[in-house]
């Protein structure tokens, strides 16, 4: 008897919660709220420096909710989330910009994980509020813990700041260890297919 397992459904279980900051005990209403360092106001992050807390400002990229991780400096956030030593997680996530022209007009922002970051950049050129240009990112590390934080802190200075929105953290999976070896044979081609889109994006 062969023990069927949805791949595709392994890989859509979100660790990160609120990954799209829609949960809070404070309300941005058609504006937005300034967080200072170490806030834990949007349910299940930390502020890592100061962020402004979008919601009808601009259009977010999912939900009515999101992040400029620019409040008047830099700043950033971050969520704690269990892993497994060893284990490959991809993340995934919505980069955009504040579109005011007196900022620069490339924003970036590093997301870390596990001793591992990388810095994402957006151009603001051509946007603006009710066309934000929601770019999805991809992104993968691997843990060296039983849990792990992931951080995305701005790179920039100053206000107007890079955009966030729509977090999401799921593992990779080990096609040896939830297949049997004889559907592995079989599996093995898809899921190097998956990585290597995974790598493309990455390299963009
Ligand atoms: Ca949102």
């Amino acid at each position: 008897m062969t023990t069927f397992v949805d791949v595709n459904s392994v890989q859509r279980m979100n660790l990160i919660r609120n990954g799209s900051f829609e949960s809070s005990s404070l309300n941005p209403g058609r504006g937005f709220i300034s967080l200072g360092t170490g806030s834990t106001a949007i349910n299940n992050w930390t502020t890592t420096g100061p962020i402004d807390y979008i919601g009808g400002l601009w259009q977010a990229s999912d939900g009515g909710r999101s992040l400029d991780l620019n409040s008047s400096s830099t700043g950033g956030i971050s969520q704690t989330f269990d892993t497994i030593v060893g284990q490959n997680y991809t993340v995934t996530f919505d980069l955009a910009a504040h579109p005011d022209r007196r900022g620069s007009i490339n924003k970036s922002m590093r997301v870390s994980a596990a001793g591992d970051s990388e810095v994402f950049t957006f151009n603001r050129t051509g946007k603006s509020t009710l066309n934000m240009g929601w770019e999805t990112n991809t992104w993968m590390f691997s843990a060296t813990g039983s849990s792990t934080t992931l951080s995305f802190i701005s790179n920039i200075g100053g206000p107007y700041g890079p955009t966030l929105d729509n977090v999401s953290v799921t593992t990779v999976p080990e096609p040896l260890t939830i297949l049997g070896a004889g559907m592995a044979v079989a599996f093995g081609t898809g899921f190097k297919k998956t990585l290597s889109k995974i790598k493309k994006k990455s390299d963009l």
